[in-house]
């Protein structure tokens, strides 16, 4: 393939990815029935309200800049982009105040691109992935325990992550089903062990209303590469977390601050430099 050719494909899956996320997203989320507060409604929207009319005023904005805003704010939802603009620049505080009490295993941000019931297997196992799947294979291992250090015995392990060029699997096209996702039961002892592939970084969509705004803010588009899981046992709380790989570009600059230095892998190399084991251990708060 050309250069020109790749970049072409690469770009129309990204695209893809962007817009898929709004379909899947309200194909797989459940919504909790929740009261109407209308006390806390009217409080939360009055502030929402008054710190974009505090930017306009403060910033001195124009009609033609109002006139932007307007086009751009359709431009998101016919891109199908809501869901990668909220996960991106909002969901980072979300989950500070869902996560601020926990004494287990920082979380951070569970990102568009999550898919429930992913297949199942006991570890060791090694995920789905393709016969010819590029990429450093990674061995991703460690136990889970409670606070108190009682090992959780079969303590489920959600993994998902984006392939070496930065894709994932049902969000952008050509890539089997379940690529690079499963779910995975710790044995009796707590321990975990998975087999895997390194992913790379992430560049989010640039051609859709999000790319628009990071090219002409002149911010970058990419997060670092990351590994995506949610890990629980019963009778404890489901944390949704991301790991990273230190020395990996971005690290300091996520573009949708989700990086904390916790939740940095430092993968030991196997002396001929093919392979990488990373070991991690989890630690969960009782329900
Ligand atoms: C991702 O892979 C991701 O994890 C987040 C948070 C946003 C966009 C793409
Ligand atoms: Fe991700």
């Amino acid at each position: 393939m050309s250069d020109e050719s790749y970049e072409a494909e690469t770009t129309a899956k990204a695209a893809e990815s962007g817009n898929k996320a709004t379909e899947r997203f309200l194909q797989n989320t459940a919504f909790a029935n929740v009261q109407a507060d209308q006390a806390r409604i009217s409080r939360i929207a009055s502030r929402v309200i008054k710190a974009m009319n505090d930017a306009v005023i403060e910033e001195e904005v124009t009609y033609d800049e109002y006139n932007i805003l307007k086009a751009w704010l359709i431009k998101m939802g016919n891109d199908g982009e809501w869901p990668l603009f909220l996960d991106v620049w909002l969901e980072h505080s979300v989950e500070a105040v869902h996560n601020s009490a926990k004494k287990g295993t920082k979380g951070t941000i569970e990102g568009p691109y999550y898919v429930p019931n992913a297949p199942q297997q006991n570890t060791p196992a090694t995920i789905e992935m393709r016969a010819d799947e590029p990429g450093t294979p990674l061995k991703f291992h460690g136990n889970v325990t409670a606070v108190d250090g009682t090992p959780l015995k079969n303590a489920v392990i959600e993994l998902w992550h984006a392939d070496d060029l930065g894709f994932y699997s049902q969000y952008a096209p050509g890539l089997p089903e379940w690529n690079l996702r499963g779910t995975f039961i710790a044995d009796e002892n707590g321990y975990y062990e998975i087999h895997t592939v390194q992913p790379a970084p992430y560049q989010i969509p640039t051609e859709g209303a999000c790319g628009q705004l990071i090219s002409a803010a002149g911010w970058h588009a990419w997060r670092p590469a990351h590994l995506h899981i949610k890990v629980t046992a019963p009778g404890y709380d489901l944390i949704t977390t991301q790991l990273y790989f230190d020395g990996g570009d971005y690290l300091d600059s996520d573009v949708a601050g989700a990086v904390k230095p916790e939740l940095v892998l430092r993968p030991t190399l196997s002396a001929d430099g093919t392979n990488a084991d990373a070991k991690y251990d989890f630690v969960l708060d009782p329900a």
